[in-house]
């Protein structure tokens, strides 16, 4: 099995402007003149991380990643009371990569993301096809309503009643038939400890169930208060508008990327993002490798997902 490449440090990192107010964090490691590659953190309201850096081998790859608008060491944080998420959907998102592409002086790069990571992969993939020299992406996602219902409207109760229990305490009873919704008003309540309280219950459930075992590690990571209320809040903004996809957009235009050499990796036992969305884009996108991990959920830190990832990567490095 494949690990993590070793810890490394970025050579070069900064703030971009990218209009708006909204000024993004983004750093280079590994190699200077290697092969560019990007990874895309997920959430949408998560954060880049050391070990994201290390699933590129630093030797042969340029690798850029980055904090998408609102959360991680971008600004302003959606964590602040009077934060404005007009100006952050999953198309500024794609046009905040090509800007990014354009300052660093790329020409094409490796996509690489998981969860949110592999929506936002998808969908600047399916936008810029041709800046992009392969997709690599795990614990697919593709935010379409069936996939919102199964992990925060109740479909994933089954499998987890007792985290499912603690994640609906916040939400009056009479406005639990639809949770994303009622989230939505308590992260923004004029209340600040409502609002953490809210944000620190949805993070909990997300952070809980996205392992095949839990981790205590994981979990005090992602629940921690103000990476909690601007992951929540973020996230449930994109979820309460379907990620401003068109139905099944994702998965139907899929067909752009057959000359696109791509990896597609997925957990058997992912709760978050259940593999029938991989099996669907697998489906649509016939040309990518597929590769179904037997023991493994959603994390890109799972053993069976890793080794998929570093192995493609590896591929691809040339
Ligand atoms: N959200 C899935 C996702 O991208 C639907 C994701 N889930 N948890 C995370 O990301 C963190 C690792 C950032 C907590």
């Amino acid at each position: 099995m494949r690990d993590f490449f070793p810890e490394i440090e970025p050579y070069e990192s900064g703030m971009l402007d990218v209009g708006d107010g909204q000024s993004l964090y983004w750093e280079a490691s590994g190699n200077p003149d290697g092969k560019p590659a990007v990874y895309l953190h997920g959430g949408p309201g998560g954060a880049s991380s050391a070990n994201q850096r290390r699933v590129f081998d630093p030797e042969k790859y340029r690798i850029i990643l980055f904090d998408q608008r609102g959360c991680g060491q971008s600004t302003p944080h959606a964590s602040e009371a009077d934060v404005d998420l007009s100006v952050n959907t999953t198309w500024h998102l794609v046009d905040d990569l090509e800007k990014l592409r354009t300052h660093l002086g790329i020409k094409k790069w490796l996509v690489c993301g998981g969860s949110w990571g592999s929506t936002l992969a998808l969908a600047y993939a399916e936008a810029h096809t041709k800046r992009v020299t392969e997709l690599v992406v795990r614990g697919i996602f593709t935010l379409r309503p069936i996939e919102l219902d199964w992990f925060y409207e109740g479909g994933a109760a089954a499998i987890y009643p007792d985290l499912w229990e603690e994640f609906i305490a916040p939400v009056p009873v009479e406005e639990r038939s639809r949770l994303i919704q009622a989230y939505g008003r308590l992260l923004h309540d004029a209340d600040q400890s409502v609002r953490e309280r809210a944000g620190v219950a949805w993070s909990t459930w997300e952070s809980s169930t996205i392992t095949l075992l839990q981790q205590p590690d994981t979990i005090a990571k992602f629940t921690e208060p103000a990476f909690a209320v601007a992951f929540a809040r973020i996230e449930n903004h994109y979820f309460q508008n379907n990620g401003w996809f068109e139905p099944n957009q994702l998965i139907e235009r899929a067909g752009t990327l057959k000359d696109v050499p791509g990896v597609i990796v997925q957990g058997r036992y992912d709760m978050c993002t259940p593999a029938f969305t991989a099996w669907d884009l697998h489906k649509a996108w016939p040309e990518a490798e597929f590769i179904l991990v037997p023991d493994a959920g959603h994390a890109f830190d799972e053993p069976g997902i890793l080794n998929a990832l570093v192995e493609a990567t590896d591929r691809f490095a040339g």
